[in-house]
């Protein structure tokens, strides 16, 4: 009985096994690694329902809170970001919408962190990317308001509650990981793409999220404040992360996107790179000495 070649060979064997490991490994990247639920999540290599041409709909990963388009006319369209399928927003009027959203179902009064992978094509500097809004109280971002990325937390009405820092000068050229964290401490974190920054943060008050409010992407409740740009995925947690969970998804989405995260995961990302490019040809050649085994 004429065994193959690959099994014959002890080296073979193992480096098949660690290739699968390493394939394993290479396959898991794209998995939100967190123990922390989030309350909302879309991205757009899944979930993304199209119809003549448009974006009808975005399916919630979590099952919660499904977006859809409520104006005829408004629906955005197929987009991209780093290779992966986005949604595109024209800056004019596209928008997807959930208009029966429990607050509490999605954030805390005081309290939660939102990361959200985009572009921005730029002709309305005041474009909204996304936000839970009821009224003045809102969870929103507005990732070029003027020349700053707001994220507002809070009843906006009075004393206010935002975080605010300056645009990046090459936030037209590219897309960033935006994170932002407002902690019931008082305390708030703005991070593009890893990148921790400096700026000012109105802890006035908090959400009353116990009323009902509408989740729209691409604009705000109200017409107007439209995006020009691609969104590629979006994630919400009612929680204030810890630092070392927020690094974990940020490199999840640098790793999807191909968006440098700083700082920089260096040598972890090299030699990870290096392992998949490793596990890959692996793979190829024990294929072909399978193949080359059957043909004799
Ligand atoms: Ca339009």
């Amino acid at each position: 009985m004429q065994t193959t070649g690959c099994m014959r060979n002890l080296r073979c064997v193992i480096l098949a096994a660690f290739s699968l490991g390493l394939a394993n490994l290479c396959q898991a990247q794209w998995t939100l690694p967190t123990a922390d639920n989030p309350t909302f999540w879309v991205k757009g290599d899944s979930g993304v329902t199209t119809g003549g041409g448009v974006v009808t709909g975005w399916t919630d990963q979590m099952g919660n809170f499904n977006l859809g388009n409520d104006v005829a006319g408004t629906e955005p369209t197929i987009g991209s970001i780093g290779g992966v399928q986005a949604v595109h927003f024209d800056g004019n009027d596209d928008r997807l919408i959930n208009s029966n959203v429990n607050g509490s179902s999605l954030i805390s009064p005081g309290e939660g962190t939102v990361f959200i992978v985009q572009n921005n094509g730029g002709g309305n500097p005041n474009s909204a990317s996304f936000g839970w809004y009821a009224g003045n109280d809102q969870a929103g971002i507005n990732a070029d308001f003027g020349s700053t990325i707001y994220y507002a937390h809070g009843n906006v009405g009075s004393a206010g509650s935002t975080i605010s820092t300056p645009s990046p000068g090459d936030f037209y050229t590219r897309p960033e990981i935006l994170t932002f964290e407002r902690a019931t401490s008082g305390s708030g974190l703005i991070r593009i793409s890893g990148d921790e920054r400096t700026g000012s943060f109105n802890a006035g008050n908090t959400a009353n999220t116990a009323q009902t409010g509408t989740i729209v992407l691409g604009g705000i409740q109200a017409s107007g404040f439209s995006l020009n740009g691609d969104i590629a995925e979006v994630i919400v947690f009612k929680t204030a992360l810890s630092e070392g969970d927020i690094s974990t998804v940020e490199n999840y989405l640098g790793t999807k996107y191909g968006i440098s995260v700083v700082p920089e995961p260096s040598q972890y990302a090299t030699a990870f790179a290096l392992a998949c490019l490793v596990g890959a040809i692996v793979i190829r050649r024990k294929r072909q000495m399978t193949s080359r085994t059957i043909s004799l």
